[in-house]
């Protein structure tokens, strides 16, 4: 499944590793996995993102390697390199600013990622639908490479299936995912490190903010679908930051009968960002794809364009809908 990638590494120098806004555990796991292996094959490489990296993870990039938010002249540099790398992605939409450049590029274009996708986006790419993580699939490139796996390219792959799979909680940890684990730990990956930093480095005001959001939540469909909101005001009285809602609505589906969870933040830009959850046998993906977003079966979200009242409004009585 590799031979095409593996081709293409081996006949290039100079690569362009991204992925999709707002990242992730997976996406900045996966970017740092496939970086650590081009640079211990002697390979020219540099990763970029359009938002900045959550501060669950910058303890993965100390030195402040990863571009993000990529500035104008990082994009300018970028275009011209041989290979560009989406990882966790498979659509040039979301790379945010960085599509442009990127998509524009005369480089050779590689795609490793495990979302459901419509249309490939670059003739070389390794989709797996089926991988808990595109850091699952990064870490069987690095095998099939025989190139070696850094200290750091083990803790950030380990992350990437950590929190993709909410803790080996979902329902697409399947052994794949315990058996790529075992073998990061095995590699010397320290599991109760790793999750101390990316779940227990909370600030006071984030888990004020939780307070209020969970304080308020709502149920509809008698019960069945419960979310939170949280308004542009419960930020700033808090202290927290517009990205400390990452992991709100988890705390949804904790809720005994709960089978769709929903949160919706507000933006500086006037339009709503809404995550979804859902139990395995429902569907939240199909929803947040008629939002003009998407994700997985039972993990997706979506920007709405209007007001909180009227996202709550539509996306509550599509969720009531798909139950
Ligand atoms: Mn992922």
């Amino acid at each position: 499944m590799w031979d095409e990638v593996k081709a293409v590494i081996e006949s290039n120098q100079s690569f362009v590793i991204s992925s999709h806004v707002n990242p992730d555990g997976d996406s900045v796991g996966s970017a740092l996995g496939v970086y650590e292996c081009l640079k211990a094959l002697g390979k020219d490489a540099v990763v970029a993102m359009n938002d900045a990296i959550p501060d669950a993870y910058t303890w993965l990039d100390p030195d402040g390697d990863i571009l993000a938010p990529a500035s104008e002249a990082d994009m300018e540099r970028l275009g011209s390199m041989d290979v560009v790398v989406v990882v966790d992605a498979n659509g040039w939409d979301r790379l945010g600013r960085l599509r442009k450049p990127l998509e524009d590029s005369a480089a050779s274009k590689i795609v490793i990622d495990h979302h459901p996708y419509s249309e490939l986006i670059a003739p070389t790419s390794v989709i797996d639908t089926k991988a808990s993580s595109t850091a699952e699939l990064v870490y069987d490139l690095i095998d099939s490479m025989g190139a070696p796996l850094t200290a750091r390219a083990a803790d950030a792959l380990y992350t990437g299936i950590l929190t993709d799979t909410v803790s080996f909680r979902f329902a697409r940890s399947a052994p794949c995912a315990h058996i790529t684990a075992a073998k990061l730990l095995t590699s010397g990956v320290d599991p109760s490190r790793v999750y101390d930093q990316v779940y227990n480095q909370n600030t006071g005001a984030r888990t004020r903010l939780m307070g209020r959001a969970l304080s308020d939540i709502r149920f509809s469909g008698c019960g069945r679908v419960a979310w939170l909101t949280v308004t542009r005001s419960m930020i700033e009285e808090t202290g927290a930051l517009s990205s400390d809602t990452s992991g709100f609505v988890d705390v949804t589906m904790t809720i005994a009968g709960t089978e769709i969870g929903i949160i919706f933040v507000e933006t500086r830009d006037g339009t709503v960002q809404i995550s979804l959850r859902s139990r395995p046998e429902t569907d939240v993906n199909q929803i947040a794809v008629g939002l003009g977003g998407g994700g997985h079966r039972n993990a997706a979200g979506a920007v709405f364009n209007g007001t909180l009242e009227q996202a709550v409004e539509t996306v509550t009585a599509a969720a009531v809908t798909a139950l």
